[in-house]
C-alpha cells in the first residue's frame, strides 16, 4: 500500500523529508501494481515524490481540494493513474494549471481501452499528457523531463539515461552477432 513522500523504491522504506515535486495519485490502491513503475522511474532520477489514493468518483471532494492545493504544496507535476471510467487525470487537470500526466490502468475487462479513451479524450483547453496503457514508467520519465527543463543536473541525468538506452541496444546487437 503506498504511502506519502517516497524517494526510494516503493517498499517499507522510511519516508523522506524531501519536499516532493511530483505527486503520484491513483483512483484505487489496486492501481499501485501499475503505478509503482512511475515511482521507480522517479527514484532512478532522484526526484522526490508523494503517493496518494484519490478517487474522482469515490472521494470527489478530496480530489478537488487535492488538485487545487497541489501547486501551493510545491508539487510541479501530477502523475494520475486510473482504470475503467478513469475520470481522475482529467478532473485533476480541470482544477490545477500544473502539468498532468495520465496513466490508463488496464483492468481485467477491456484491457485498458476504456481507461485509455476515458483519459485521452480531453476537451480543448484542459490537457492531459496521456501515456500508453500501463505506461507508468514513461509517466515518471516524462515528469522528470518536465522538471529537467529547469534543472540542468537533472537534464544531464536524463541525457545519460538516453545514452544508456543506445548502449543497451548496441550491446544486444553485438550479442545477436556473437
Ligand atoms: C478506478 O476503478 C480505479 O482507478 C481502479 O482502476 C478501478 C477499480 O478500483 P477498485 O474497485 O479496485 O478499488 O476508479
Amino acid at each position: 500500500m503506498p504511502s506519502e513522500n517516497h524517494t526510494e523504491p516503493v517498499s517499507s522504506e522510511p519516508e523522506s523529508s524531501a519536499q516532493p515535486s511530483v505527486s503520484i495519485v491513483m483512483g484505487s490502491d489496486s492501481d499501485w501494481a501499475t503505478m509503482k513503475a512511475a515511482a521507480e522511474a522517479l527514484d532512478e532520477f532522484g526526484i522526490p515524490y508523494e503517493v496518494e489514493v484519490v478517487s474522482a468518483h469515490r472521494t470527489p471532494e478530496k480530489m478537488i481540494s487535492f488538485g487545487k492545493d497541489a501547486a501551493s504544496r510545491g508539487i510541479r507535476v501530477i502523475i494520475a493513474g486510473a482504470g475503467g471510467a478513469a475520470a481522475l487525470p482529467g478532473m485533476l487537470a480541470s482544477v490545477t494549471t500544473l502539468p498532468v500526466v495520465g496513466v490508463p490502468v488496464p483492468l481485467s475487462r477491456l484491457d485498458g481501452m476504456d481507461s485509455l479513451l476515458s483519459i485521452v479524450q480531453m476537451p480543448a483547453g484542459i490537457p492531459v499528457a496521456t501515456v500508453a496503457i500501463g505506461g507508468a514508467k514513461n509517466a515518471g520519465i516524462l515528469a522528470a523531463r518536465i522538471l529537467g527543463t529547469a534543472d540542468a543536473a537533472l537534464a544531464t541525468r536524463l541525457a545519460d539515461y538516453a545514452a544508456g538506452l543506445i548502449d543497451l541496444v548496441e550491446q544486444k546487437n553485438a550479442d545477436l552477432k556473437a
